[in-house]
């Protein structure tokens, strides 16, 4: 791992994380310069001393502010939106903020953590052709279930014209799912569309894992 300089927020990233991804995405929104740490996890430099000190879960992202460490991505949003108000990343509606809170946990909660599993342990136990519907089957239900409860809320992004929480949790989702899982978006029209918004934001193109400093130069994985 790198070198870490003490005096910016740090964020401990891997570039295709997609928990990474959607933290990097808030840093952007508020315009918050950090230090980019990359913990490679093909490499396995999770599960080293250097990272686990600072993270004992053994998961990225991580994120350092002076004194303060925080973990897990929702946690970190939420962090840096009680401490950097600037661009909410919560709607004033309640409504619409439970839709966003709903949004969040149905990746974070409902299809990350399977894909995961399905990446770890049923590859491992099973191949990749099972690993790919494991994973397709959870995305797809996770999906159908986000285009339900988004229906009446979307505009232009998933709770109406401006980027909120649930923006950051699918951007890094139906990237993921289209790229590693090679779902196709046609089932899913409105969270394709809202990924096409998505891919027209800046602050969403430069926290995209291609982008990253630890990307390999293809982009391949
Ligand atoms: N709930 C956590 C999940 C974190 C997580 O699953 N991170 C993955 C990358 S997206 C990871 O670090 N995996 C390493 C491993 O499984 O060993 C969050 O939202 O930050």
């Amino acid at each position: 791992m790198a070198e870490v300089d003490k005096k910016k927020l740090k964020l401990y990233s891997f570039w295709i994380s997609s928990c990474s991804f959607r933290v990097r995405i808030a840093l952007n929104l508020k315009a918050l310069q950090y230090q980019y740490i990359p913990v490679d996890l093909f490499k396995g430099e999770q599960l080293t001393p250097e990272f686990t000190e600072v993270n004992p879960t053994e998961y990225v992202p991580a994120l350092v502010d002076g004194d303060v460490v925080v973990s897990d991505s929702l946690a970190i949003l939420m962090y840096l939106e009680d401490k950097y108000p600037q661009h909410p990343l919560l709607p004033s509606n309640l409504h619409k903020r439970a839709i966003n809170y709903q949004a969040a946990n149905i990746v974070s909660s409902s299809i990350q953590p399977l894909q995961l599993f399905g990446h770890k342990s049923v590859k491992e136990k099973f191949g990749t052709h099972e690993e790919l519907s494991f994973n397709r089957y959870h995305i797809g239900k996770g999906f159908e279930a986000l285009e339900k409860l988004l229906k009446d809320h979307a505009g232009r992004y998933a709770t109406g014209d401006e980027v909120f929480l649930a923006d950051l949790f699918l951007a890094p989702q139906i990237y993921s799912a289209i790229k590693w899982c090679n779902v196709d978006m046609v089932q899913f029209p409105l969270l394709a569309r809202l990924n096409d918004a998505y891919k027209g934001l800046p602050s969403f193109q430069d926290a995209m894992p291609e982008k990253q400093p630890d990307a390999p130069p293809s982009g391949a994985s």
